[in-house]
């Protein structure tokens, strides 16, 4: 298991922690939640276009590419009811166009760079194996 820590400052999230095996390099939505939770963190939430930036950059950085990657928004509980799962006010955010689209009626979670380095966020469906963010608040 891979842990990386980028610090940023001026920024109410200050860890952001990027996580992958070293064979299976991607987790399913389960899986990851549990692990996020173990770290004393919850999967990353972004308020501002500057920290949808910070971490969209540090998959960038720690994957050298633009990995899709899921971040903590779900609208599990109620169809177009968008939440944080850190419990963050869902105040900010930046659809790809024509999304979410709940493309086939299970696109509950949320994730960033379907279309790489487009700045263009997705909702997905929840099985999907992707990488995953972990942050802490500060
Ligand atoms: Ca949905
Ligand atoms: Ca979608």
């Amino acid at each position: 298991m891979h842990i990386a820590t980028v610090e940023r400052k001026n920024s109410p999230l200050t860890g952001g922690i990027l996580q992958h095996n070293q064979n299976q390099n991607k987790i399913l939505h389960l899986g990851f939640t549990r692990i996020c939770t173990a770290l004393g963190a919850n999967l990353a939430s972004f308020h501002s276009h500057s920290e949808y930036m910070f971490l969209k950059n540090l998959v960038k950085t720690v994957r050298r590419s633009w990995d899709r990657t899921w971040v903590g928004g779900y609208d599990a509980v109620k169809e177009r009811l968008w939440l944080w799962s850190d419990g963050s006010n869902f105040d900010y955010i930046q659809w790809g166009r024509g999304e979410p689209n709940n493309q086939g009626g299970r696109e509950n979670c949320m994730e960033i760079n379907l279309k790489g380095p487009t700045q263009y966020v997705n909702d997905e469906g929840c099985s999907r194996r992707n990488f995953f963010i972990c942050a802490k608040n500060r």
